[in-house]
């Protein structure tokens, strides 16, 4: 199978490793701000901001702060959701799920070069966004998760490893991933693992970038 490239495909050598999270939920106990400093201290390249509550106009100005300090740390900066938001920001890339825009006039909105990621649950959404063009894909949840309401049933690790041969795409385990299940999560063909509350919650956030990352250097 051929893809695609363009000029989105500089970044390839960030599909992998840790792929930060920072959902606005979280900015009622810490500063997004902050968490993304540490990761660009940490060695993070891959960031998502996640908004599913805020009006535009708020996820406006939270995504914009965010964007700037990625840009200074080199992190390649992603927008779940929203293509007017994500296009708005000059963000690298933007997040699709399965009731979000359609990866076709996704695209279109957003042009050639913006990467476009696709949540995925199965083994048919797997299919779908590879052959749809999708630059990476998360798959999961792996475990139970708190931080998506209403998530699809959780696919475990056997998951990851039902739908690896399907795709050449980078895939990311996603949905309650600690460091202790990376090393599993990468030997049943995960890429990467995308995170939330492993380290939003953490009491000592730098430590738990280290955690995250170890398996990865
Ligand atoms: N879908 C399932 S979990 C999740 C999404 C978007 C966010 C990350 O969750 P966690 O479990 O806090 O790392
Ligand atoms: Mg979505």
């Amino acid at each position: 199978m051929t893809f695609p490239r363009s000029s989105r495909h500089h970044s390839d050598s960030c599909f992998n490793g840790l792929y930060l999270i920072l959902d606005e939920r979280w900015t009622s106990i810490c500063s997004l701000s902050d968490v993304l400093y540490e990761a660009g201290q940490a060695g993070v390249k891959l960031v998502q901001y996640r908004n599913k509550l805020g009006s535009m106009k708020q996820a406006y100005s939270a995504a914009a702060v965010l964007r700037e300090i990625a840009k200074e740390w080199g992190m390649v900066f992603v927008v779940n959701d929203r293509c007017d938001l994500a296009v708005t920001v000059e963000a690298d890339g933007v997040h699709l799920g399965q009731t979000d825009l359609p990866l076709v006039y996704a695209r279109k909105l957003v042009g050639p070069d913006m990467v476009i990621g696709v949540s995925t649950h199965n083994l048919e959404q797997v299919q779908a966004a590879t052959i749809g063009g999708a630059d990476y894909l998360g798959f999961g949840p792996i475990f139970p998760t708190g931080t998506k309401l209403n998530h699809d049933p959780v696919v475990g690790v056997q998951g990851m490893k039902d739908i690896r041969a399907f795709t050449t795409l980078p895939v990311f385990a996603i949905g309650g991933v600690s460091p202790e299940s990376i090393s599993e999560l990468c030997q049943a063909g995960a890429n990467g693992v995308a995170v939330a509350s492993g380290i939003l919650d953490a009491a000592d956030r730098p430590q738990a970038f280290t955690q995250f990352l170890a398996p990865f250097r």
